[in-house]
This record gives structure tokens, C-alpha cells and sequence, in this order.
């Protein structure tokens, strides 16, 4: 038998770690890190081994399925772009451009046959209702950097490796293997940096990244807001802002100071939970230090106050002069790049949405507005649904009500791989072929790296002839829906035309020839300051000062700072190591072992409401109730509840035989569609207000 080795990136996280896939005869038969990826150093986590039950799973789609009278068949290719062109035209020529809407999830930003050709399908179709897991995710990241930078990607990573001090809100990289934040063996990275200098982490849990963290401060879940303007005040009793650096390219900082000294921020310690002198003696630390970083994910930025919270962080780093310099915060100078010219920069509030008129940022709208759009009658709203890549019923707030609402539709296409929580509900699903059939290249995730890197993955497995891939299907559908609407489709050229376009218009030098001969990736070396000569704010500045978050700071500090008493308790989100998203329990490597789904409790909240640990609870919110066993953990401290998201697979016609027979219920059938992120109209999926008793 002759076993040999082929190597790429998993497509699974943003880690982008090297993985050696081992053949037998033609056969995947095992998978390891690979060693010789030099980012990536060797690391794998168990879904990257996982890809083994993926690549078998029979319950995976090979050929696309066509619902008719309930019951599911396969179709041919040309007859399902024929069919869906056709009907996402009638519809359109019925009731308007805007009764066709999109929703595109996280895999999207993991596929450059999704990524790089998606956007001209949309162009396509000019329906103003696009949605994505954006906003149930970064949008606050994406609009600070918008904001303030000029561009939605012009975004400070935390240059782990050479800082000395990690202040960390609401980021638990040691299971999400990191987030905005491209940083494969996070756990070796974080060991060395403890090592040099101190790593602090401030979460309502103490998360396994809180275990190897210097230090870890329990925080009152959406509270983060008030800590973060605590610490500005603070920094400036320890000395002066150091602004040198950014000499001539620094608009509003004192504008910014000023609203942020202004209001009296609501008893911060009471609030928070941190007492005011840890607060204190944390900002001295931070601003003496040679090189220090503030950086904030999912927990500071899906809640309430994302994007004052991820303002106030970039603040921070401005302050202390730790904005683009080595073991700050630093841009990386992507070899493809994704921004500059020919990108999209993130302008917002070009339209509103119908219902409630919320604004689009990035050629979006909020995707807590789905459900009201395909509901509400009258002109514009959605009949038909296009999904990519994406379970809303399971990742988007008030996921039941939009579960109903899917049901309504008059046509559901989706580009997916299973018949799950939200796709059963199409009419139509096409099955991209396995990734590992097919070129790609990590746009986005080597552009967010912590190091400058750069690799083209090449196809290595044969695609079947009845297998599509992602970006034939862009084209398949372009095709079929500009003949029936008499619209023109320009075929677009495969994946490799456009990294190469890509890369020659970064002007890095390398070449598609150098790409290719490194099949383990290139290193580029560390990241380099280089922000300031990118700005592409209309001033040409840093807008240190923008309108939008200067409003929502004055909206706060008229807000009750009083803190409610009653026995409401905060439900905040956990990830694992062996769950991805809402889509990956039905690969028996992950889901073997003890159950996740538990709802974690502290053991004086249990004993207050008389409860015990392993009983079955009910959770009620303002949107809705669960049923889920509770557990006893001195993880969470008092007053906050803890459950992963991503689970509620008991439900009629989905064909998910493992995933199925996986308990749990869906965090985001609590998780209320009004409650938003001002400024963004980010969900706000964190922090949410919950009553526990006896189910
Ligand atoms: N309560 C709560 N809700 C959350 C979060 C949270 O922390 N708490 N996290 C949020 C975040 S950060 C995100 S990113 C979103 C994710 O939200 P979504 O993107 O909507 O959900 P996923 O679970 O990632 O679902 C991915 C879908 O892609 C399909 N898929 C997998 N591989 C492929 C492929 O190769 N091609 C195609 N075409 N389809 C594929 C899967 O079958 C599945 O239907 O959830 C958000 N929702
Ligand atoms: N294993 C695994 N890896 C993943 C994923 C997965 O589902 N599983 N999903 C991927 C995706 S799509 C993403 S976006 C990333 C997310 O990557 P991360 O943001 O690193 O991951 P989370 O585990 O969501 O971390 C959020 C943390 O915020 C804390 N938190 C909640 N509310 C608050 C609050 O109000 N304040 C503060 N300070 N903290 C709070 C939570 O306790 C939690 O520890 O992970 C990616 N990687
Ligand atoms: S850490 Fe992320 S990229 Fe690395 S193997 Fe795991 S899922 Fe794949
Ligand atoms: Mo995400």
C-alpha cells in the first residue's frame, strides 16, 4: 500500500493551521498538522481531525436536492440552475428586486470560491435585503475600523509575539484557536508571552485562556463599557497620551477625551464587578509597559455596547502610543490585499432596512432584521431566500420565530453541504464539492494574521464528475438567473486567475510561481508599522472622534445607572474545542465523550433557587424558553449563566443522524432580534437577561 502525504490549510477556523493529509492508494486515510507549515509549527485541534468524518459523512450532500411534496431528490446541475434561475426571476419580476434576499454564514469567508465570487452574484440579483453571520459577529470591529482608519479591514491585530503586556476582554483564543486575530498554536504563543510578560484576562468565565492567563478578572457580563472608560480615565492619572508617532495623521483625540472625561462613568466598580483599585492598578501597568496591546472579541463585541466597547479599545492603544508599533496593535500588509482600491470600504447607511429602518453598513443589513422582512407584508418584502454557507435557525437571534418564517418562504434556495435546521426548509440545495478538491487561498485570515504569510492551497483530491465546485456554482447560477431575467452574466475565471489578479495588484512581489513552489505556505516575516500610510479616511487622518460613537457615548451616560436587584441572571456564550459553529455534531470524532451542552451555574445561584446540579431547568427570556440540564461550576461567578450555542437539532427533516441524537437545545432561542448594538446593528447575543427554575 503506498501512503503518501499532501498538504494544505484547514478551512475550519481562522487559524488556518497547516494540515498533512495522508493518502493510502488514493484514500484520505489520516491527518496531522503539518510540521512544515512555518506559522502553524505543527498545531492541530480535533476538528481539523475531523475533516476524516466530513470527507465520509453519508449523510453529506455529493449532488443537488430538489423538495418536492416534502420529500427530498436528486437533480441534475443544469436542471437545478435552471430551476433556481427561473424562479428567483419570477419572483423578482413579480414583486421587485428586493423580494429576493441573501444570508451568507461563516464558510463563506473560508472558501475563495464563496468569498471571491459571491459578491458578483449579489451585484446580480440588486436586492438591497444581504445579510450575513457579520452581524451576528465582528460588525463592531469592521466599523470602528471603518470609522476610524477608513477602511472596515484596516484592522489592528495584536502583535502577540512581541508584546509584554495582553490586556484581553471577552476572547477565549485557547478554544476559538483565536478571532480577528489569525494566530494558529495560540496555546505555545500565549506560554511564551506569560514567560516575557503578562497576559491579562477579563471574561465573566474563568475560560481555559483565563487558566494560563497572568492574571483573570471575573466582569459582569455588557459591563465591559464601563471598565473600558474607567480605564481611559485611569491611564490619563498615570501620564500624558504619547502621540509623537502619529504627528500630522491624528484628527479629534482631544475631542475624544474630552466626551469620554464628560461623563461620569456609573459607579464602575459596582458595575463591573472589578474593584476600582485592580481597574487602576491594571491601566498604570499597561501604560508603563515597553510594548502593550488592549484587544476585545465575541464577548465585548456581540453585546450591547460593541462598538463603543471596540472604540474605546483602539483608544486605549492609541493612548499609550501602542497603535501600530511592534508588540501593539499592527496592520498587516497582506499580500493579496483586501483593502485599497477595488474594495469595499464600509460605507454605511446607504439604505434602511423596510421594517424598522435600521441602516446597512458594508452593503449589509442587520441580520436580527431577517425574520420582520420576511414576515411583514406589503412592498419589498423577502418571498424568496438565498442561503450560503449559513444556519440562521441556530446562529442568529430569536432563531424559533425565524425557523416559522423559512416555512413561508415561496422559494429557499441553498448553497449548503447538509439538509439541517435551516435548509430544510429549501426548495432547492446545492452541495459545493469537498474543499480539497479545490484551489484556495486564505483571503481574509492571512490578512488578520499575527505574522505576514501567505499560501496558495492547491487541490489535492480528484472532484468527482458530478461534483461541482463552489465558485462553477457562483457561475452556474449567474448563468441560469441572468437568462431568465434577460440580464448579462460574465463567466467568471477559477480561483487561481483571481489570486494571481489578486496578488499582482498587492505590488508584493511575489509571485504565483513562488506561491505554488511553497506548498507548506511562505513566511514574510513579523508585522510591520504601516497603518498611517494606509489611512484611507477622507482627512487622510486618524478619526480618532467619529459622530457615531461620540452619539452613542452621550446615549450611555443618559442611560439608568442604576443596577437591577432582581433575580435575573446574565447568560453569556462558550465555545469548544470540539464543536464548530452550529454545523459540525455530526462528526462522530467530535461529539464521542461527555455531553457540552450544559448550562453552567454558579453553586449559590443553584442553592438560591433550591436547584441541583444535573437537574433539567427551564431558561426564560423576553423572547423564549428552554429546557437544558444545569451544572454546577465555579467557572462562572454569581449572577452569570453559561451555555454554548450552536446546539437544537431535534427537529423534523433534517438528515443529520448523528447530530440528531446530540442533546441540547438553541441558545439563540432566547436571544431576542431587538436587542442591537447602536451603532453597528450587531445582535446583541451576550449578556442576555435570563430566569432559571425548576423545568
Ligand atoms: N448565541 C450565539 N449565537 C452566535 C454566536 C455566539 O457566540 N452565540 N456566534 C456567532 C458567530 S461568531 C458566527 S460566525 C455565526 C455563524 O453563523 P452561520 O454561519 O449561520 O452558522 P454556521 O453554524 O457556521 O453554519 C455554517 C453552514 O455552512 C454549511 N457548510 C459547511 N461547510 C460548507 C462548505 O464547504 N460549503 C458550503 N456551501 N456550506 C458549508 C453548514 O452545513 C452550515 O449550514 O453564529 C453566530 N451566532
Ligand atoms: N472550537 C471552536 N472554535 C471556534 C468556533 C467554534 O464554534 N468552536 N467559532 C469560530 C468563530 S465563528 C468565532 S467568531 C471565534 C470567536 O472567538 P472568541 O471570541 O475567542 O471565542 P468565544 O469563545 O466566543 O469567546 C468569547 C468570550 O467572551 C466572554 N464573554 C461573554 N460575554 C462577555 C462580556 O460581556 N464581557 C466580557 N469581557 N466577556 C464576555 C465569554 O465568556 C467567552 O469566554 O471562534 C472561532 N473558533
Ligand atoms: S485550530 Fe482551526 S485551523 Fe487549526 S486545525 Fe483546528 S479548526 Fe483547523
Ligand atoms: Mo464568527
Amino acid at each position: 500500500m503506498a501512503r503518501h502525504s499532501k498538504f494544505r490549510a484547514c478551512p475550519l477556523c481562522e487559524a488556518i493551521c497547516g494540515l498533512e493529509l495522508q493518502y493510502d492508494d488514493g484514500r484520505l486515510a489520516a491527518i496531522r498538522g503539518d510540521d512544515a507549515d512555518p506559522f502553524s509549527r505543527g498545531h492541530i485541534c480535533p476538528k481539523g481531525n475531523a475533516i476524516l468524518d466530513l470527507e465520509n459523512d453519508p449523510d453529506r450532500l455529493r449532488r443537488p436536492m430538489r423538495r418536492e411534496n416534502g420529500q427530498w431528490h436528486e437533480i441534475g446541475w443544469d436542471d437545478a440552475f435552471a430551476f433556481a434561475g427561473e424562479r428567483l426571476a419570477a419572483i423578482q419580476a413579480e414583486h421587485g428586486a428586493a423580494a429576493v434576499g441573501a444570508y451568507l454564514g461563516n464558510p463563506n469567508v473560508h472558501h475563495f470560491g464563496h468569498i471571491a465570487y459571491l459578491p458578483s452574484l449579489l451585484k446580480l440579483i440588486r436586492s438591497p435585503n444581504v445579510f450575513s453571520a457579520s452581524s451576528v459577529d465582528q460588525w463592531p470591529h469592521q466599523l470602528v475600523n471603518a470609522q476610524m482608519y477608513g477602511h472596515q479591514f484596516l484592522l489592528p491585530v495584536p502583535d502577540i509575539d512581541h508584546t509584554d503586556y495582553f490586556l484581553m476582554l471577552g476572547a477565549n483564543p485557547i478554544a476559538s484557536n483565536g478571532s480577528l486575530m489569525t494566530v494558529p498554536d495560540v496555546r505555545a504563543r500565549i506560554k511564551a508571552l506569560t514567560a516575557r510578560g503578562k497576559l491579562v484576562v477579563i471574561d465573566p468565565r474563568r475560560t481555559e485562556t483565563a487558566e494560563l492567563a497572568s492574571e483573570h478578572h471575573f466582569i459582569t457580563p455588557a459591563t465591559d463599557v464601563c471598565f473600558l472608560l474607567g480605564f481611559l480615565h485611569a491611564l490619563q492619572a498615570h501620564g500624558p497620551p504619547r502621540l509623537a508617532a502619529y504627528s500630522g495623521k491624528l484628527q479629534g483625540f482631544d475631542a475624544a477625551m474630552a466626551a469620554i472625561n464628560a461623563i461620569a462613568i456609573p459607579a464602575s466598580d459596582a458595575r463591573t464587578g472589578i474593584p476600582a483599585e485592580t481597574l487602576k492598578r491594571l491601566a498604570g501597568e499597561f501604560y508603563n509597559a515597553e510594548r502593550a496591546v488592549a484587544y476585545g472579541r465575541m464577548g465585548v463585541s456581540v453585546q450591547e455596547h460593541g462598538s463603543l466597547c471596540q472604540w474605546l479599545l483602539q483608544l486605549i492603544n492609541l493612548y499609550t502610543g501602542n497603535l501600530d508599533k511592534p508588540g501593539g496593535a499592527l496592520v498587516n500588509d497582506a499580500a493579496l490585499p483586501i483593502t485599497g482600491p477595488g474594495t469595499s470600504p464600509g460605507a454605511r447607511g446607504r439604505w434602511k432596512s423596510r421594517v424598522r429602518g435600521l441602516p446597512e453598513f458594508a452593503g449589509e443589513l442587520p441580520v436580527a432584521a431577517l425574520r420582520e422582512e420576511i414576515v411583514t407584508p406589503g412592498p419589498g418584502r423577502i418571498r424568496a431566500l438565498i442561503t450560503s454557507a449559513g444556519n440562521p435557525v441556530l446562529s442568529t437571534p430569536d432563531g424559533r420565530a425565524l425557523d416559522d418564517a423559512l416555512a413561508g418562504l415561496d422559494f429557499m434556495l441553498s448553497i449548503d453541504i447538509y439538509i439541517n435546521e435551516s435548509t430544510r426548509h429549501a426548495d432547492l440545495i446545492l452541495p459545493p464539492a469537498s474543499f480539497l478538491s479545490q484551489d484556495h487561498y486564505d483571503s481574509v485570515f492571512n490578512a488578520f494574521a499575527v505574522r505576514r504569510v501567505a499560501r496558495l492551497n492547491r487541490p489535492v483530491q480528484e472532484r468527482a464528475p458530478e461534483e461541482r465546485a463552489d465558485w462553477q456554482i457562483i457561475n452556474g447560477l449567474g448563468a441560469a438567473f441572468a437568462a431568465a431575467c434577460g440580464r448579462e452574466w460574465r463567466m467568471l475565471p477559477p480561483p487561481k486567475a483571481l489570486i494571481a489578479a489578486g496578488l499582482a495588484r498587492g505590488g508584493s512581489g511575489l509571485s504565483m510561481a513562488e506561491l505554488e513552489a511553497a506548498e507548506h505556505g511562505l513566511d514574510l516575516g513579523p508585522l510591520q508599522p504601516g497603518l498611517l500610510a494606509r489611512l484611507e479616511t477622507a482627512s487622510g487622518c486618524i478619526e480618532a472622534a467619529p459622530r457615531l460613537f461620540i452619539e452613542a457615548l452621550e446615549a450611555l451616560a443618559a442611560e439608568s445607572a442604576t443596577v437591577p436587584t432582581d433575580d435575573a441572571l446574565l447568560l453569556v456564550g462558550r465555545r469548544d474545542i470540539r464543536s464548530n459553529n452550529s454545523w459540525m455534531h455530526n462528526a462522530p470524532r467530535l461529539v464521542k465523550g461527555p455531553t457540552r451542552h450544559e448550562l453552567w451555574m454558579h453553586a449559590d445561584d443553584l442553592d438560591r433557587r433550591g436547584l441541583n446540579d444535573g437537574q433539567t431547568v427551564r431558561v426564560s427570556s423576553r423572547t423564549g424558553s428552554i429546557a437544558v440540564t444545569v451544572k454546577a461550576s465555579e467557572a462562572v461567578r454569581p449572577g452569570v449563566v453559561c451555555l454554548p450555542h450552536g446546539f437544537g437539532h431535534q427537529r423534523e427533516g433534517l438528515r443529520l443522524r448523528r447530530a440528531e441524537a446530540v442533546a441540547g437545545p438553541s441558545y439563540n432561542d432566547l436571544t431576542d432580534a431587538g436587542a442591537l448594538d447602536g451603532p453597528s446593528g450587531n445582535a446583541a447575543l451576550n449578556g442576555v437577561r435570563v430566569r432559571v427554575s425548576p423545568a
